[in-house]
């Protein structure tokens, strides 16, 4: 039998590809290129959300300052995720179950954990993980990649009990490298549950670059083997971000099951303050390219032309902003010193013979 035609593999590949163009509304000179899709927000909703971001910003500069004088635990620099961060979350209710990682303290004091809980979860303080029962989160996930398996079993819990809830959860490129991201989407579109997946591509796992983790030629695409559906968005437009946040928390609400989002942006600065040294694997060239895009200008440039902001209001902003900052770093600080014995007896609900055992000496020795 003679071969006629052979299957076109790379023309198949990149129809798969083609469906997955990335979405923007605001552009990088803060104009609307994008109509159809402008979400509807208030000017007062639009202020908001940038002064959020420029808390943000301020609470990251402050926090980069606090780790160098050693006054912080573990941080992750969050500078250049604001519209990513920020205008991603604005998209869902109270109501709403949050995952987060551990670059994504701003979504959950955001979402209204005190600031001073999270500078104690960033010095290892087990008060900094204590959080009231009627606050609808985790704590920053550590293992990349985990939280998604646990929002696809939270997202379970909320379907079974016909709950009007919708489960958000974040990781990065490297998280959507892990076994738990595919496990995670799989399951969750096998029992269409109602979370978004949002994948924060900042482009590099601490030194890896992302184009280095896969093959794939977006991250949103491995959404289609959950049979879910991927959405690639410009995470350096706020407007873009909320828009199809919202619309996924709208599709998962209605029982349509899961939505995986690649939010496609940049970290500004190292991994963490813990040594990680961006000129071993980042030119420097892509600071610039990549700053020209700061979510912060767009907002700024956009509500500047309506109308909406000026340079006066935002300076005094700042300055309020890192009173409050200082306020819970000093609250923080504050705080009884960290107990051994405190940590061990919340481990377990009935903590096992050894830990009885190492909980009381460790009482004696600290005087109690
Ligand atoms: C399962 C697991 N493996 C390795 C690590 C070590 N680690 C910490 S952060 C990180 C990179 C994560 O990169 P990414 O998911 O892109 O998130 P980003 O830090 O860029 O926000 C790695 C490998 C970890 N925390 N968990």
């Amino acid at each position: 039998m003679i071969n006629k035609k052979k299957f076109d593999f790379a023309a198949h590949l990149k129809s798969v590809e083609e469906n997955y163009q990335m979405i923007q509304i605001l552009n990088e000179k803060g104009d609307i290129v994008n109509s159809d899709l402008v979400p509807d927000l208030s000017n007062e909703e639009l202020v908001q959300l940038f002064k959020d971001m420029l808390w943000s910003r301020a609470l990251n500069d402050r926090s980069v300052i606090l780790a160098r004088q050693g006054r912080l635990g573990f941080f992750g620099p969050s500078a250049g995720q604001e519209a990513s961060q920020l205008a991603s979350c604005l998209a869902f209710d109270k109501n709403d179950y949050l995952l987060p990682g551990y670059r994504d303290i701003p979504i959950l004091v955001k979402r209204g954990l005190p600031l001073y809980k999270a500078f104690l979860w960033s010095k290892g303080h087990v008060e900094g993980g204590m959080y009231p029962e009627d606050f609808l989160s985790t704590t920053p996930e550590i293992i990349i990649g985990a939280q998604y398996i646990k929002a696809a079993g939270v997202g379970l819990g909320f379907k079974k009990r016909g709950k009007k809830q919708v489960v958000f959860t974040y990781t990065g490129d490297g998280g959507s490298s892990q076994g738990d991201f595919y496990e995670g989407i799989n399951v969750a579109g096998a029992f269409k549950v109602p979370v978004v997946f949002i994948v924060q591509n900042n482009q590099y796992a601490i030194s890896t670059p992302w184009r280095k983790q896969t093959a794939a030629n977006t991250l949103a695409q491995k959404a289609a083997a959950a049979g879910i559906p991927g959405v690639l968005v410009d995470g350096m437009d706020p407007l873009a971000v909320y828009a199809i946040a919202k619309a996924a928390r709208d599709w998962a609400l209605a029982g349509n099951g899961p939505i995986l989002i690649e939010t496609f942006t940049s970290r500004f600065q190292p991994h963490s303050m813990s040594g990680d040294d961006p000129k071993l694997y980042r030119d420097e060239d892509s600071y610039a390219e990549w700053e020209g895009k700061d979510p912060m200008i767009r907002m700024r440039t956009y509500l500047t032309k309506k109308g909406l902001w000026n340079q006066d209001q935002e300076e005094g902003l700042i300055k309020q902003f890192d009173q409050q900052i200082q306020e819970a770093v000093k609250k923080a600080d504050d705080a009884p010193k960290q107990k051994i014995s405190q940590l061990l007896e919340l481990m377990f609900e009935e903590p096992t013979q050894v830990l009885k055992e190492q909980i009381e000496s460790y009482k004696k020795k600290e005087g109690e």
